[in-house]
């Protein structure tokens, strides 16, 4: 059993019936400690998914669990079974987290059996699924009820603040590093003018603020291991309104290039643009028709967009010292940054192709 917190009184709080057997570390995120915990119930095993909340980076998870108990109870009212969505298991006194006697705050989902969330995606066809996940899952909130949802971290998708930041670590330079990265800095700051194309749209209403997950890692859907469908998404943590463009933008960053988003060999980064039609397609399949001209024109955009600014975050995050994401290695977030930067360079180039697809996927929505 992985030993750094109290688990088995960590998971008496939680209405859970049976014995603990085991509570190994699960997946691989950056943010949040996930464990897969199983249970013995009268001879079955079964299995739950256990996170610690992480509070350095959501500062006030009493509201990020509330966001999520709207938005899972939204879906599951919608769903045609129940793997479609995350089940919180509740606390003994009723709350949808548990703190444990550090202050660690804690909660558990059922355990999404029988599907996978895979790193890099293995077929053009998986990312059509993914996206078409993720599409629907946009769609499926349009109607929440129940007021505007908290923004778990401000400015999390706001580009010029993004940049900023680096600009920050750059003149403080902690850790004496930014010696050696001139050429990834002079990257992100040659492009400071188009980082607030979306924003500047969104002010002059040409595009509409949405509820969007914003953290569409194609990681964070499961695909069903018998059909190949999108049937979940998962890591609600940033679910908050947001853009269209940063959930379709993010999928391109993860789900067209054959490498590892910490891939060192920058030869094996490139945008396949039949992914880019795959997730195109997908992600409109669901949630094409709800978004207006405007917003489907920049879609091409915001892969590069997206792209940029999480490279610009991995070097931030290096300058100051790799506080924000785990990190495996020396020099991780570097590797991670730079090969952000590869992709968008291979995104930018491929421009022109991308926009004459979406003009026919525009005229074949509209049909
Ligand atoms: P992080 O915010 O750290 O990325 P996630 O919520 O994405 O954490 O969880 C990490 C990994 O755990 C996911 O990529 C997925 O493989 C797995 N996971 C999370 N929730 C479930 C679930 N309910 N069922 C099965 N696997 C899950
Ligand atoms: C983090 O939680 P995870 O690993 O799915 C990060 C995303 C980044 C991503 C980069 C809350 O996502 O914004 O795009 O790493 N999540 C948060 O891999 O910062
Ligand atoms: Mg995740």
């Amino acid at each position: 059993m992985a030993k750094q917190f109290d688990f088995n009184s960590i998971l008496q709080k939680f209405q859970l019936y049976g014995n603990p057997v085991s509570v190994e570390p699960y997946g691989n995120g950056h943010i949040n400690d996930t464990f897969a915990v199983v249970f013995d119930q009268c001879g079955t095993r079964v299995r739950y998914i256990l996170q610690r909340i992480n509070t350095n980076i959501f500062r006030d998870p009493v509201n990020l669990m509330e966001n999520i108990r709207r938005v899972t109870g939204h879906q599951a009212a919608k769903a045609a079974n129940a793997r479609e969505y995350l089940t919180l298991v509740p606390a003994q006194d009723g709350k949808c987290y548990v703190i444990d006697d550090a202050g660690n705050y804690f909660r558990c989902y059922l355990f999404i059996e029988n599907a996978t969330s895979f790193d890099i995606l293995e077929t053009s066809q998986q990312a059509y699924e993914a996206a078409r996940a993720f599409g629907r899952f946009q769609a499926d909130l349009a109607d929440i009820t129940g007021g505007r949802l908290v923004e778990t971290i401000p400015d999390f998708h706001n580009t010029p603040v993004r940049v900023q930041n680096l600009e920050n670590a750059i003149r403080l330079d902690k850790c004496n590093r930014v010696k050696e990265v001139a050429a990834e800095i002079d990257f992100v700051l040659s492009r400071k003018d188009i980082c607030s194309k979306l924003i500047d749209l969104q002010k002059s209403n040409c595009i509409p603020e949405r509820i969007t997950h914003n953290d569409t890692k194609l990681n964070n859907v499961m695909i069903d291991d018998a059909t190949g469908k999108g049937i979940c998404v998962i890591d609600l943590d940033t679910v908050m309104p947001g853009l269209a463009h940063y959930d379709f933008g993010d999928m391109v960053r993860t789900g067209t290039s054959p490498a590892p988003e910490d891939e060192r060999d920058l030869n094996k980064i490139f945008m396949r643009f039949e992914n880019f039609e795959a997730l195109l397609r997908g992600y409109c399949s669901e949630a094409g028709k709800v978004l207006n001209d405007c917003e489907l024109e920049n879609m091409p955009f915001a892969g590069a967009l997206i792209t940029l600014e999480i490279g610009t975050r991995f070097l931030t995050d290096y300058l100051e010292g790799d506080v924000y994401f785990k990190t495996r290695r020396e020099g991780h977030n570097l590797d991670r940054a730079r090969s952000q930067f590869q992709l968008v360079r291979s995104i930018e180039s491929q421009y022109n192709e991308m926009m004459n697809l979406l003009n026919q996927v525009k005229k074949e929505i509209k049909k």
